[in-house]
């Protein structure tokens, strides 16, 4: 007999015979009769095991198995109007291959809670849409790479280098000297440009942030890219590209986990490019004008940016950021020289920045001097700025934090939610 999944018991399979492989997800017991609802990778099922209709200690097993205790189960398909999803398998035979102990997750628990206990929370039916929707878009992501000619490289993890604020780097004992978990590939990426055109990667990318937010975590995966003779403007249509490209890979193989996280798969496919673009300084207008008290120069966190999308139901490139708010690497804007050539990707209804990108700085000097200007020992950079040297080339790229765009794709409340295993200021275990 061939293992079914839940998602494959349909109308076709009725009257047949079909062995089940799952954990108890409900369970009650009457009488002579067992009900028991049962969980697959792909949905749940409800099995009914009747005294008589299977060997008396395959009964017993059902009675006594509480929930979460995997099983195997053969039975006959059958249409029932009362069970979840109109059928149910009536078991011939009822085998448990794991009895669980009481499960510890009832109902009503808090976060905390959940949170120690994630290891088994993941088996959640919301952890197990998001970890498959998370699954969708990076199917999505490297369908349209593929499909552009971009080539998929791996960059290292231990680093000297820090593309993003020092502040936020982990330190780490190297052997004896002291290293840094990367913040971003962007630096090897630009370095394999020279040979491969257009690369990406993605990789796990590590911000020592001490604030508590629901924005960030203190490892998430970071999905990048970077070409050769690419100015910003090419940089913002391929994001949006690839960001149409990955939920539409979201919408065509998870529909009912979106239904089930409460998002409407009709929003997404309404998302198309091009998507607007704002200057940084008309940002400053709008948010003014709406009351907050920002200009020339603040920065956009989280409350700036729910202003600026709540209302929206695309993205929004913000570009041209003031300089003093942006990082050493980005080139200058020849049209107004106190900003970059950057843009900032912000997703709609609030949920705001899913992307950071930008055209890179050519000139050495300017480099060097901004980074002598922060104390940091050219030493480290001297591999970077050599790419200045041997043939340089007017390039962009951009990175996307892959739980950020999870989070808006699955209307989280919280960053935590879209990764199994988050790690935060507060939290290593499990
Ligand atoms: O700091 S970024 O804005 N930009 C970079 O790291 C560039 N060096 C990338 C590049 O051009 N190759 O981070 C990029 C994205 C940002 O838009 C967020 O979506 C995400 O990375 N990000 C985070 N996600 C989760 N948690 C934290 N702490 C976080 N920081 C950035």
């Amino acid at each position: 007999m061939r293992r079914a999944y839940n998602r494959h018991l349909s109308k076709d399979l009725v009257g047949k015979q079909v062995q089940l492989r799952g954990w108890l997800y409900r369970t009650r017991s009457s009488g002579g009769i067992v009900f028991a609802v049962v969980r697959d990778s792909t949905g749940i099922m409800q099995v009914t095991v009747k005294k008589g209709s299977v060997p008396d200690e395959d009964f017993d097993s059902a009675v006594k198995a509480g929930i979460e205790s995997s099983v195997e189960i053969d039975g006959e398909l059958a249409e029932d109007k009362r069970a979840p999803g109109g059928f149910e398998v009536r078991a011939k035979r009822f085998q448990v291959a794991g009895l669980s102990e009481p499960f510890p997750i009832t109902e009503y628990q808090s976060t905390e809670l959940l949170l120690d206990l994630r290891h088994l929370w993941i088996r959640s039916r919301e952890q197990t849409a998001v970890s498959k929707v998370k699954a969708a878009i990076l199917m999505g992501a490297r369908k349209w790479f593929e499909e552009n000619d971009y080539i998929e490289v791996t960059p290292p993890i231990i680093t000297a280098v820090a593309p993003e604020d020092s502040t936020t780097l982990f330190q780490i004992k190297y052997f004896d000297r002291i290293a840094y978990l990367s913040q971003s590939a962007q630096f090897y990426l630009e370095s394999l440009i020279f040979s491969l055109d257009k690369v990406y990667s993605l990789t796990p990318s590590f911000r020592a942030e001490k604030s508590r937010t629901p924005r960030h975590l203190a490892e998430y995966w970071h999905l990048e890219m970077e070409a050769a003779w690419m100015d910003n403007e090419e940089n913002m249509r391929v994001q949006e590209e690839l960001v149409a490209a990955m939920l539409d890979k979201a919408v065509e193989k998870c529909p009912d986990e979106l239904k089930l996280l409460k998002r409407d798969p009709a929003t997404l496919k309404r998302i198309r490019p091009p998507f607007d673009r704002m200057k940084y300084e008309e940002a400053m207008d709008y948010l003014q004008k709406r009351g907050l008290d920002v200009s020339w120069g603040s920065d956009l966190g989280a409350i700036e940016e729910r202003e600026l999308t709540k209302d929206r139901d695309m993205p929004v490139f913000v570009v041209n950021y003031p300089k003093e708010l942006k990082p050493f690497y980005m080139k200058e804007n020849p049209e107004d020289p106190r900003t970059y050539k950057n843009s900032d990707l912000l997703a709609p209804e609030g949920f705001g920045e899913i992307i950071g990108g930008s055209e890179r700085e050519t000139d050495n000097a300017r480099m060097i001097a901004w980074l002598e200007d922060k104390g940091e020992s050219l030493d480290n950079y001297k591999w970077y700025l050599d790419l200045r040297r041997y043939g340089s080339v007017p390039h962009s790229g951009f990175g996307l934090g892959i739980e950020r765009i999870v989070t808006w794709i699955c209307k989280l409340d919280h960053i935590r939610d879209a990764t199994p295993y988050p790690r935060t200021v507060a939290r290593v275990y499990p």
